[in-house]
């Protein structure tokens, strides 16, 4: 089985080089190990390799010059677990059923690639966090191992109160210990930073660092000395994240492993802060990306312009693995191979590669009449950024009277919140938490921030309509039931959480339900006026 996997790999290399006349063969004479490293709410952008000078990321940057670094890498979906399961399984949100939700209950038929590589012989373990929050069981009802085997023993004294005490480097040490000789392995380094909470004023009391190290407080936030410190504290939570990165690359080549491992380094989605996490903006779906494997991927530097999405990862691993979909019992992908960009991206697979991105959320938190969720569709091609709120009758973030449940509790929440209580209105509170309208369409290259809605300018008419119909053609291929008229589902399938299930009903009734994730200062005491747009 190993020799026909990696007789399959060779062909693959050796029909890539040819297609794409690169500037060297590959030597690797096996399926490469992988090591998937995920950090946990870490925006594009924020890397040295990006030209951010505010999060120092050294470890990244050295993955990106020693392989690849990718400009326009996207989650289909901005939350957790949905993003995850687009990572696990190759397919978007709306072909996962109860998986397109955040803490659903995962379904049993649904495959992952790693329990796929695991089945095959492959070495296959995680530490931290691997696909959650939520509840994932096979048909008999025993818990899944949808990353492998956990590795989570050793710990260390973290650096801040909002750090974890997991030591993910002495763990991914203790995986590669455990690995038995001449298996490949693969390993899910699922850190839990830069989640929030935060130790507020961390990032400079402990980091060194100043307010004014912030380049640009993107448009949707007040620029003030707290959204400043949160960003700070932000930023020294991917520095973390960063450097046991760094430890583990150290330890990889201490073994002698770094010339046939292939390291991939990225985050689930977007900031924890409010308008990015849970939304579906340029900033909510835009993730960091490197890649490096000195054996198989050649031109050492190089950066990549194609827009890839987390569909294209499991058909990227089953490929390594000489394997299909359909030979090894998983749906049938929405992603492509990432081997021609790996490999060095020739004119024609330039051309055949896609030329869009589609992105899509159905319930995130609870914490609306019915536990229903905030559904949008969106396009992104050519710059411009389509989206479709398929409820604009419902609040994004959650409603005001249950404390915006889809926006994590933090400084910048806490300043936006209390700027519009002070004043009755304010812009910043629209933007991050008002209602929307039914159409958004946005000028990303211009306007990155998508505070600029040209949905309803006529000189982007025709644009709007071709962005929307190509859309829809593409949502009904892949039988979204929301284009069935079917969306409905989304709403009806459970939170798995049963303490928080039909939160809005009992919360407004009374009851005290905890939701840890906000603060109890977020809960809005007073109705808030405000007209749908
Ligand atoms: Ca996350």
């Amino acid at each position: 089985m190993a020799a026909r996997a990696a007789h399959l790999w060779l062909l693959v290399v050796v029909v890539l080089l040819g297609v794409g006349g690169l500037a060297r063969a590959s030597s690797s004479q096996a399926p490469p190990n992988i090591l998937f490293a995920i950090a946990d709410d870490w925006g594009h952008g924020h890397a040295g390799a990006y030209g951010c000078r505010w999060v120092r990321t050294p470890a990244f940057d050295r993955v990106a010059q020693q392989g690849l670094l990718f400009h326009h890498a996207y989650t289909p979906n901005a939350k957790c677990a949905p993003s995850r399961a687009c990572i696990l399984t190759g397919r978007n949100p709306w072909q996962l059923g109860p998986a397109a939700n955040h803490v659903p209950f995962f379904p049993p038929t649904l495959k992952t690639f790693p329990e796929v590589l695991r089945e095959r012989g492959w070495w296959v373990g995680h530490t931290a966090k691997g696909w959650g929050p939520g509840i994932a069981t096979n048909a008999q009802g025993r818990a899944r191992a949808m990353t492998g085997q956990a590795f989570n023993r050793r710990s260390l004294t973290p650096p801040t109160t909002g750090i974890a005490a997991n030591d993910y480097a002495a763990n991914f040490a203790d995986f590669l210990d455990a690995a038995p000789a001449g298996r490949p392995w693969f390993f899910w380094y699922g850190a839990l930073e830069p989640h929030r909470g935060y130790e507020p004023g961390s990032g400079v009391a402990r980091g060194g660092k100043r307010l004014s190290d912030v380049d640009r407080v993107p448009g949707y936030w007040p620029d003030t000395a707290t959204v400043r410190g949160d960003m700070l504290d932000y930023a020294l939570e991917v520095e973390h994240f960063d450097a046991h990165l760094g430890r583990m690359l150290d330890e990889l080549e201490r073994r002698g492993l770094r010339a046939n491992t292939l390291v991939i380094v990225t985050s689930d989605h977007g900031m924890p802060f409010p308008r990015v996490k849970g939304q579906a903006y340029l900033a909510s779906n835009r993730v960091p990306l490197a890649m490096m494997w000195p054996a198989g991927i050649p031109g050492p530097g190089r950066e990549i312009a194609q827009p890839v999405s987390f569909i294209d990862f499991a058909p990227t691993m089953l490929e390594f693995a000489g394997l299909t979909a359909a030979d090894c019992g998983m749906d049938p992908f929405a992603g492509a191979s990432l081997l021609p960009l790996l490999a060095g991206v020739s004119p024609e697979a330039g051309a055949r590669w896609r030329d869009h991105i589609l992105i899509g959320k159905e319930r995130h938190d609870v914490g609306r009449p019915g536990d229903a969720g905030y559904p949008i569709r969106g396009i992104l091609q050519d710059g411009m950024l389509y989206l479709r709120n398929h409820a604009p009758d419902r609040w994004p973030a959650g409603n005001p009277e249950t404390g915006y449940l889809n926006c994590d509790a933090g400084a910048t929440k806490t300043e936006v919140l209390e700027a519009r209580r002070r004043a009755g209105a304010n812009r910043y509170w629209s933007l991050c938490f008002g209602r929307r309208p039914e159409e958004e369409l946005y000028d990303v290259r211009r306007d990155p921030d998508c505070v600029q809605n040209l949905a309803t300018d006529a000189a982007y008419a025709t644009r709007r309509r071709q962005l929307e119909q190509r859309m829809v053609t593409e949502l009904r291929a892949q039988e979204d039931p929301r284009m069935a008229g079917q969306g409905h589902v989304f709403d009806e399938y459970p939170y798995a959480a049963a303490e928080h299930r039909g939160f809005y009903e009992r919360f407004l009734r009374g009851e005290d339900l905890k939701p840890g994730w906000i603060s109890p200062a977020d809960v809005e005491r007073e109705p808030i006026p405000d007209p749908h747009p």
